[in-house]
């Protein structure tokens, strides 16, 4: 019997790559997102190959996304691998220049949103057990601060320690929890971030040969395909063109 994914924000970037990788493998689709259309489109494209259920979701609206699981019709309901993708960033600003609003966006998204679809599948999960996976989109933002990070990174951080909590509380389920940090990644992540600056993501990823979306969904089918008794509790990917700067030093 093919397994079953749900992947939150499936309608661009690592998201969508993640169900192409999937859907090759005749994987049970549960997709989601906000663009009802992107998802309409991405279901003609996907299901001759799979069988695919798409939900037009917002995470951080908590009484739907419960609302949407409890419904899973079947082969949808026994979810094998879900993955914590839908997020986002906004703004580059130094934190004293930023939106109230767009914090709490984010914060929203990508904590609130996350542990909502989390607390909603962890019963099903569970009892799928052995082999099941929680695999979490963090960022190289959660490990390492950059100016204008500010609360993306924090986001990130939580991400990170969240995942780390998850593995404590489900020892003994058999349900694996990893938390997949990218590094530079070639998205409309960047657009979102900018407010659909083109010059801000063809500066950002000129000449830099960032990570592809195909090199996480491949890294993500990797981890939900490994033998049931390995967890990858952290992985950080990075373009090899990205590396660390020294700190930076303010003199009078
Ligand atoms: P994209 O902007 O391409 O994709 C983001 C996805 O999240 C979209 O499908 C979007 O769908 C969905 N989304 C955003 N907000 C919501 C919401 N409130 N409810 C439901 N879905 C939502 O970015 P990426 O693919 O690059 O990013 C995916 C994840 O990876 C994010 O968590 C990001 O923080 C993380 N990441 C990205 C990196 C990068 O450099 N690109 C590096 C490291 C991590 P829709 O708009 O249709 O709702
Ligand atoms: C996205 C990677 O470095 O732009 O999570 O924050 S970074």
């Amino acid at each position: 019997m093919s397994k079953t994914a749900f992947i939150t924000g499936a309608t661009s970037g690592f998201g969508l790559a993640c169900a192409r990788r999937f859907a090759a493998d005749g994987w049970n689709l549960v997709l989601t997102g906000r663009r009802e259309e992107r998802l309409a489109a991405i279901q003609d494209e996907l299901s001759a190959q799979c069988q695919v259920l798409t939900l037009t979701l917002d995470v951080t609206d908590a009484e739907a996304v419960k609302a949407a699981v409890d419904a899973l019709p079947e082969p949808f309901a026994q979810v094998d691998v879900l993955l914590n993708n839908a997020g986002l960033a906004l703004g580059t600003e130094a934190a004293q220049n930023c939106d109230l609003s767009e914090w709490q966006q984010m914060i929203d998204t990508n904590v609130g949103g996350l542990v909502t679809v989390t607390h909603a599948l962890l019963p099903t999960l569970i009892k799928q057990g052995k082999g099941s996976s929680i695999i979490n989109l963090g960022s190289i933002a959660g490990h390492w601060p950059y100016p204008g990070g500010n609360v993306y990174c924090g986001t990130k951080a939580f991400v990170e320690q969240f995942s780390y909590g998850l593995r404590c509380d489900l020892s003994g389920t058999g349900v694996r929890v990893t938390n997949l940090a990218p590094g530079l990644s070639e998205s409309e992540f960047t657009l979102v971030r900018t407010g659909g600056n083109q010059d801000a993501y063809d500066n950002l990823y000129k000449g830099a040969d960032p990570i592809q979306p195909e090199d996480v969904a491949d890294t993500v089918f990797w981890l939900a395909s490994l033998p049931p008794h390995l967890n990858v509790n952290q992985l950080e990917l990075m373009p090899v063109s990205q590396a660390w700067s020294p700190f930076s030093i303010h003199r009078e």
